[in-house]
């Protein structure tokens, strides 16, 4: 049979995430967005579909990326089929119930165009309650002041998923110091290639491993210099 064939809703729970691994790494769009469907028709939760089906499968793309056995256009075609699940999610892990907790500005560094995990980390933050101002990809520091200036938010989020890229995030942390206004935003930072020792070194006020926690420090950062701000 061929995979055109493959009727998704005659699979199991765990066939359907295998094939959807396979349809991701082809870059089949409508068949991730019905798979997507079809997983949270079953109850499963949005985190759950998320991460077993369209991380994974991203992570096993990542690693034949990695391996030279695929390249450039395939793996475009595999970053739009999971932006096509992720647009099913997007509206249960961005409800909220939660309280309005500020804004967010957002944006991957100069120099680099990977988007997905920073519009993951988007998704997951206006779920928390920010309302967020999305800067896209390859962002010159000027980008950055701009909206901070604009929008005046509480956290400035940074996305890097390059090592060459992710020294860029200390010149956008030096300028805001060099202009005297680093005290005026929380800044958060993220990306497959950072650690927490990297965080530290350029001075963000936290590395942010995933989308969840992301949203989890934002919140918590956020209350914490509320709460030193209302005592002093
Ligand atoms: Co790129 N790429 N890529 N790529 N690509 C990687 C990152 C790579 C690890 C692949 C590999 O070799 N295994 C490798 C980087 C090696 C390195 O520097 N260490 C790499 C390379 C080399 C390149 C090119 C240089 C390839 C080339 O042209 N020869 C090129 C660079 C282009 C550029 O940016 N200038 C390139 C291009 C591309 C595509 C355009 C084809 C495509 C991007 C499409 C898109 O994003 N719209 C692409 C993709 C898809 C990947 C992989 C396969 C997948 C990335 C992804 O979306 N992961 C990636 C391999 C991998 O990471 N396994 C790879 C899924 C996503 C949910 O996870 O982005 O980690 P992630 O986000 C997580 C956390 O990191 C965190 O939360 C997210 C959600 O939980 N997080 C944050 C992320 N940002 C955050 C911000 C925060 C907080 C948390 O702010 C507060």
């Amino acid at each position: 049979m061929s995979d055109e064939e493959i009727d998704l809703r005659s699979l199991s729970d765990e066939d359907l995430v295998k094939q959807m691994h396979d349809d991701l790494y082809d870059g089949l769009a409508p068949e991730i967005v019905e798979g997507t469907e079809i997983l949270l028709e079953r109850g499963w939760s949005a985190e759950r579909t998320l991460n077993d089906a369209l991380v994974e499968g991203m992570r096993i793309v990542g690693i034949d990326f990695r391996d030279g056995i695929l390249f450039v256009p395939e793996v475009l075609l595999a970053a739009n089929a999971m932006k096509g699940g992720m647009e099913v999610l997007r509206p249960l892990l961005s409800e909220s119930d939660a309280q309005r907790m500020g804004k967010v500005v957002i944006g991957t560094v100069k120099g680099d165009i990977h988007d997905i995990g920073k519009n993951l980390v988007a998704m997951m933050l206006e779920g928390a309650g920010f309302e967020v101002i999305d800067l896209g990809i390859n962002n010159p520091v000027e980008n950055y002041l701009a909206a901070l200036d604009e929008h005046r938010p509480e956290i400035l989020g940074m996305s890097a998923l390059l090592t060459t890229t992710m020294p860029y995030m200390k010149v956008v942390i030096d300028t805001l110091e060099e202009q005297g206004r680093r005290d005026d935003v929380i800044v958060l930072v993220g990306g497959a290639p950072l650690n927490e020792e990297f965080g530290k070194a350029i001075g963000a006020d936290a590395y942010c491993r995933d989308a969840a926690v992301a949203a989890e420090t934002a919140q918590a950062l956020v209350l914490a210099r509320r709460s030193s701000v209302a005592a002093s």
